[in-house]
């Protein structure tokens, strides 16, 4: 049985729509606890997503309420979908206007809807990445507080963070510590990569942001890391930003990989970059190296 909140998170519909919809068109019939709580079947989370879609493809609550669940699926089954940058948008949108509204359990909801419903690679590409940029630039800008981007960047470590530890739990595969070296501040691109790289079977140890070298390396030795992912979005500290990856390359054991990541890594052209350092474009040629990383290791284990 599921809680309202748990209902609301894994069926997409808020919970004052949940309780609009029972009041007013009997949707579901969810029993009582010993507390007196909503308490709802697997089976009233499956219908409530199902009329979660048919109301975004245009069909009235008000009529769907009278349809058995076959009947809404065959109606799902007949209407086109709306495109999936449509559905993918408003999660970033609905994060966006409650973040502005001071509204933080909403953006919460939102995320945690995103990650319901979306694959991960989606969520990171399509709903955080705008999102993150967005809040980033009205707050440069100056036209949103710094309270604003605080809702938004505190929900997605949270919830990031959360979504992490489970993989942990369950990884088998090699170690990858992710980290930005001192002077870098911008953490969620890499923060993003954690996400991306523990979905992929990598036990994954997030360091934080700003960094000195040396604690970097204690850190990868110490933790027996296979790889280390470094994120550059700083640009115009890519000099003491390269100077601190030469420092890491130098004390780090050969054994262990070094990955470069970021924006800021297209203005490395002319730095003196140590040769073991890998600089991996986009995500996913990042995602390409955790899967070799994941796959030799997985080979290695076999044999
Ligand atoms: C939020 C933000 C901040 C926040 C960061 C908060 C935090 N906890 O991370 C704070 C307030 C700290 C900040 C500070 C500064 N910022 Co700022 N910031 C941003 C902003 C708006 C968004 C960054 C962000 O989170 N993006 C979301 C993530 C998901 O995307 P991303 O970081 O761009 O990463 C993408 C790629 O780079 C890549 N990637 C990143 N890491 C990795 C790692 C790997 C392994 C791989 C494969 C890929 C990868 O993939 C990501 C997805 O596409 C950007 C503008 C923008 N539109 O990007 C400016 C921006 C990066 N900041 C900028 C500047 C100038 C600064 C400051 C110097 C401002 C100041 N005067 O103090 C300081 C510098 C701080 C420092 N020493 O690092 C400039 C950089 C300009 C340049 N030429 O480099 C930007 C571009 C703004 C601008 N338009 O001028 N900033």
């Amino acid at each position: 049985m599921f809680s309202i909140k748990a209902v609301s998170q894994t069926s997409g519909v808020s919970i004052e729509t949940l309780r609009a919809w029972e009041r007013r068109y009997g949707i579901v019939t969810p029993q009582r606890d010993t507390n007196g709580r909503r308490s709802y079947a697997p089976e009233d989370v499956i219908r409530l997503r199902k009329l979660r879609e048919a109301t975004e493809r245009g069909h009235a609550i008000s009529k769907l309420a009278r349809l058995s669940d076959d009947d809404i699926g065959k109606l799902l089954a007949d209407t086109p979908a709306r495109t999936g940058a449509v559905t993918t948008r408003s999660f970033a949108e609905q994060m966006l206007q409650a973040a502005l509204d001071y509204r933080p359990d909403d953006c919460d909801q939102a995320l945690s809807m995103a990650f319901a419903l979306l694959p991960l690679r989606t969520v990171v590409g399509e709903v955080l990445s705008p999102v993150l940029h967005e809040i980033g630039e009205r707050w440069h800008a100056g036209t949103a507080r710094i309270a604003q981007e605080h809702i938004i960047t505190g929900t997605v470590r949270k919830q990031v963070g959360a979504v992490i530890d489970t993989y942990n739990r369950i990884a088998s595969g090699p170690t990858v510590v992710l980290a930005t070296v001192a002077g870098e501040r911008h953490e969620m691109g890499i923060l993003m990569g954690a996400l991306l790289a523990s979905s992929r079977g990598a036990r994954c140890y997030y360091l934080g942001p700003d960094v000195p070298a040396e604690d970097i390396v204690i850190y990868t030795e110490r933790t027996g890391a296979a790889a280390l992912a470094l994120s550059f979005v700083h640009g115009e500290a890519v000099a003491g930003s390269v100077a601190e990856l030469a420092r890491v390359a130098k004390d780090l054991p050969a054994a262990i990989e070094i990955w470069a990541g970021g924006a800021a890594t297209r203005l490395f052209d002319g730095q003196k970059l140590p040769e073991r350092v890998r600089l991996l474009e986009d995500f996913a040629a990042f995602e390409n190296q955790v899967d070799m990383l994941v796959g030799s290791s997985g080979r290695r284990q076999a044999s």
